[in-house]
């Protein structure tokens, strides 16, 4: 019997001017869609997303936003397909373990942290920015519920510039989790490690650095070694004359997590539900501060692939 089936070509695309910047050894910064798709309100989402890649170019490096369009994952979306993954209603939310299930089935996908990383780095791209990253819940010891953000972070070589997490989460339980996975964690000019919206989530960091040129050495060193495959978290907090009022900050959180457990919310649904109360709750307030986290990662981010980019040429 002859079979009709035709074989889809399940090959990751890479945008032209990432794949030219590759090649040539110039820097490169890794961009999730998952905070474009699920992370941020429509209509800010998008406008967002393409400032957030200015950032990056103003900073002397190339973006590559990572998604999945159709089935097929892409490193560095174009504008067309940045706007679809911001606009369009049913973009999957994927994992690293959902990426074959999307291609399979010819969805359309926004990758989080945990899949951007792991994607980034098979594309050969070492410096990926990012908000918060997931981490541990809450009522994890109950729920189980933990961010593949982590695991991922334990085997993938990539250096991920956040504000650290979101006091949605345990923060505590994080790090916890963070230091078993031997995930590298450094404060960029502090030893305490950020909430997010918060410029101090409350715990202390063992190592601070002070340049991005540090941060490539860093980054220089572990591939020398070539001991440790994991991940480093730079966390980059706001200053706090730009942090969320922390009073407001406050009761946002307590309602937020009420609202969960009444709308019996659960598994990846809960990360964007929050989101979502923040930013409805603060008027904006929370939207306002979120850009700005972001778009400070996106800077830092390029500068230290600049510092890599220039290190590896010296080398
Ligand atoms: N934290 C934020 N904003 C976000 C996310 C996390 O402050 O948009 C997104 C990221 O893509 C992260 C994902 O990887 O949520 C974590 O989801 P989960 O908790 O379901 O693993
Ligand atoms: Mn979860």
């Amino acid at each position: 019997m002859t079979n009709f089936h035709i074989r889809p070509d399940f090959h990751v695309r890479h945008g032209s001017e990432v794949a030219d910047a590759l090649r040539d050894g110039r820097p490169v910064v890794a961009l999730e869609s998952t905070i474009v798709s699920h992370g941020l309100p429509r209509p800010d989402n998008l406008r967002v997303a393409r400032e957030i890649e200015q950032a990056v170019r103003d900073a002397g490096a190339v973006p590559a936003t990572i998604g999945m369009v159709g089935g097929q994952l892409v490193v560095g979306l174009d504008d067309a397909e940045l706007t679809r993954l911001a606009t369009v209603d049913g973009v999957a939310k994927l994992s690293v373990r959902d990426l074959a299930l999307a291609a399979a089935t010819g969805a359309d996908g926004a990758t989080t942290v945990a899949a951007t990383s792991a994607v980034a780095a098979a594309a050969g791209i070492g410096v990926f920015a990012t908000g918060g990253l997931g981490g541990v819940h809450r009522e994890a010891a109950q729920t189980f519920d933990e961010s593949a953000d982590l695991v991922t972070l334990a085997r993938t070589p990539i250096a991920v510039v956040c504000a650290g997490v979101k006091s949605i989460l345990d923060v505590g339980a994080t790090l916890e989790r963070l230091e078993t996975l031997g995930v590298g964690v450094v404060g960029f000019r502090t030893r305490r490690f950020p909430g997010f919206f918060i410029t101090d989530g409350g715990f202390d960091l063992d190592w601070s650095l002070d340049s991005a040129e540090q941060v490539a050495d860093v980054l220089a060193a572990r591939e020398q070694h070539d001991v440790h495959h994991g991940g480093l978290i730079v966390a980059n907090p706001l200053p706090t004359d730009e942090q969320l009022d922390p009073a407001l900050h406050d009761r946002t959180l307590a309602d937020g997590l009420a609202l969960l457990q009444r709308d019996g919310v659960t598994g990846k649904a809960v990360t964007p539900y929050l989101l979502a109360h923040f930013h409805s709750a603060t008027e904006g307030a929370s939207l306002a501060v979120n850009v700005r986290i972001i778009l400070r990662n996106a800077d830092l981010a390029a500068r230290i692939a600049v510092a890599a980019a220039a290190r590896r040429a010296g080398a």
